[in-house]
Parts: C-alpha cells; structure tokens; sequence
C-alpha cells in the first residue's frame, strides 16, 4: 500500500524569521501599539505574553483575551490581534471568563485584571472562579493603586505605604495569591514584571495547566506609584524580592534528557506531559502544600516580602468541567436535534417528577 503523503513542513517566512511549531512568526502574536505609559509593567508582561504563547505554539485563534477596566484591562489590545478579545465591565472578567470556558473548551481563555478590577468591584466574581478550576489564565498586573483614575490606592497597597502626595494606607492589603490558595485554586504563582526569566516560565506552565491558573504579577505604575515609599515600586520590588525557586519549563513537545539533583529540585509533570523545573531556593517549601502555602504568603506580607515564585500547584485537580460531564464540542456548534430534547424526553423527565 502507498505510504500516505507526509503533511508539508510550514514555509520558512521571508528572512528567515524564527517559527514555532504551527510555522508562525512572533509577528503573528503582536497586537496593536501601546498607549499605555513608557515604563509601566503592564507593558513588560504583554510582551512575555505574546512570547509565551509564540514558544508554546498556541494557535492565536483559540485564544479568547478577556479584561475588565483599568490600564492593565486595555493592555490584550497591544498584544494577540488574531484572537478573540471581550473587554467587559469593571470587575466582569470572571464572569465573562467562566462563561467562555463553559461554552466552548476549545479556547483558551486569558483573563487579564488589576488589582482594582479583581480586588475591589470583582472581587466576587474572582472568589467563585479560583474555587471552581475552569481552564482560565488569570492576570493579575498588581501596581497597588487605580492607575486609570489617577493612582488612588488599591486594596492591595500595603498598610503604612504611602501615595505620591504622602498620604498614607491605614488599611491592611488583600493578598490575592493567598486568597486564590485558600479557595482551592490550583496553580497559583507571583511575579514581577521585571523578572522576564521567571515570568516567562510561571507563563508557559499556566498555559499548560488544566485547571485556572491564578498569577498575580508586580507590575509598577510608574506614573502614580513609584517613588518611596510605595512597596508596588521598581526599587521596593527588587529590594524585597524572595523567590522560592528558579524556574524553568519543558513543553511536552520538547525533549526533556538533562538529569536534576531530586534533592533540590522538584519536577512537576503538568497535565499534557509538560514540565515545570522547581529549583528550590527556599529549603523545604512544598509547592503542594496548601496550608504552608498559605501560612508562608501571611509570613511574607508580615516581613515586607515579596515572596515570588509557584505558591501553589496541584496539576491534576479535576475541574468544573469534568464534574460536569459537558460535552467536548463548543455549545454553539451542536446541531439543533441535540440541544432541543423533543416531546418525549420532556414527557419522560415530567413522570419522574409527579
Ligand atoms: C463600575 C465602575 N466603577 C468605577 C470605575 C472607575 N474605574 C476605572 S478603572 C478603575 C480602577 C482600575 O484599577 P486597576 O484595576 O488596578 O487597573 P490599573 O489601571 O491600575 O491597571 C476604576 C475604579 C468604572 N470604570 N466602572
Ligand atoms: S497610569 Fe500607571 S498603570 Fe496606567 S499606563 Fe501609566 S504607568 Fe501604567
Ligand atoms: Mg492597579
């Protein structure tokens, strides 16, 4: 019998630009110019966004960008112009998140909030995504105040920092790492937008994750809050900086041979076979334990640290959809005969019920 025709490898672009394993450039990832502030974070982790997902070979297609209202809420404008994008209400992107996820499993939902737009007015919305473990990358671009409206604080400033006019936080932070491990979430990891190796690893491996991945990233607003005084700053940020591990990622489609000491690193194999290389910093932190987890972050907060790094991941948890048991094709696809039962199913479910 002939053998079946190989599928033609992807045509190399003109200039011989780098390509990922679907034969795109990192020019198919970019989204349109910034307007947000030269030098503010947002701007670092859009960048690593689209890299991410350029080396993870995510088809820009199945991504669904989803964001609230604040400058980080604009920032999937500047990045991914080929997926799909939903920018809702202030404080919505859980919701619209978990709606996106339920209709459709093929797409990848990327959420992408502030610490006003999660902390304050969506606060609820986020307590009820980390408990439930729908396939959701969650961004947290965490500067400390409401940059859009002119740098008040934000319920994640840190008791006893201080704005540009002195005025000082009388009011303890939420922390929202420890929040998402206390709720049950399943990958839950802190950056800094600065830190590009870290980032960028903690990325690769959200995207690999099953469940929601919760990441809350430093990310300082140099316009409103950056100046002494402030813990969200450039400076404070790199000065108090604790990372439990170095980080880095093998995707499953990578050949992963280099041997590692299992004394001081701890390799978890994520859903779809990929690997997360935890090389431990801090002696006897277990990134599988929840209440450490949670006990280590209060710790920090209590210290002045900035504890960064993968808090907490469970690669396996089932998710809402498992419990489910939804069907695999996205909602909006089945044929009318599978989503109207008819006359006698109806009739069947009404003599059960009298
Ligand atoms: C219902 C509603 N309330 C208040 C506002 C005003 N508002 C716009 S953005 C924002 C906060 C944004 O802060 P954050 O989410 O931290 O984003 P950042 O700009 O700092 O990136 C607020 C309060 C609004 N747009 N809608
Ligand atoms: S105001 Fe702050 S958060 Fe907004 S774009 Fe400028 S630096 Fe970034
Ligand atoms: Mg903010």
């Amino acid at each position: 019998m002939a053998e079946a025709p190989k599928p033609a490898a992807p045509a190399a672009p003109p200039g011989g630009a780098r390509t990922n394993r679907l034969g795109l450039t990192v020019v198919d990832y970019r989204g349109g110019k910034t307007t947000l502030c030269a030098g503010c974070g947002h701007n670092a982790i859009s960048e690593r966004i689209l890299e991410a997902m350029f080396e993870m070979g995510v088809a820009p297609e199945r991504v669904a960008k989803l964001s609230g209202i604040g400058c980080s809420s604009k920032s999937p404008a500047y990045f991914m112009s080929r997926s799909h994008a939903f920018n809702g209400l202030h404080g919505r992107m859980p919701a619209i998140a978990t709606g996106v996820a339920l209709a459709n499993r093929t797409l990848l939902p990327l959420g992408v909030s502030g610490d006003g737009d999660t902390a304050s007015i969506g606060i609820g919305g986020f307590v009820h995504l980390m408990r439930r473990n729908l396939r959701v990358v969650y961004i947290v671009e965490n500067n400390g105040v409401y940059g859009l409206t002119k740098g008040q604080f934000s319920a994640t400033a840190d008791l006893g920092s201080k704005l540009k006019t002195g005025v000082v936080n009388d009011l303890p932070a939420i922390d929202t790492c420890a929040l998402a491990v206390q709720l049950g979430a399943t990958f839950v990891g802190r950056s800094f937008s600065g830190d590009k190796r870290q980032l960028s690893a903690m990325l690769k491996a959200a995207i690999a994750h099953r469940g929601t991945s919760m990441l809350d990233v430093l990310s300082p607003c140099v316009t409103f809050n950056d100046h002494e005084g402030s813990t969200k700053s450039y400076a404070y940020v790199k000065d108090h900086d604790a990372p439990l591990q170095e980080l880095s990622f093998v995707p499953a489609f990578e050949d992963i041979s280099v041997e590692y000491d299992p004394g001081t690193t701890v390799d978890v194999t994520m859903h779809d076979g990929s690997r997360l290389r935890l090389r431990k910093l801090e002696e006897g932190y277990d990134p599988a334990d929840r209440i450490r987890a949670v006990a280590r972050l209060l710790e920090a907060g209590r210290k002045g640290e900035v504890l960064t790094g993968v808090l907490f991941v469970d690669p396996d948890a089932p998710t809402f959809l498992d419990g489910l048991n939804a069907v695999d094709a996205p909602l909006a696809t089945l044929p009318e005969a599978a989503v109207r039962p008819g006359r006698e199913v109806l009739d069947r479910i009404n003599a059960a019920l009298s």
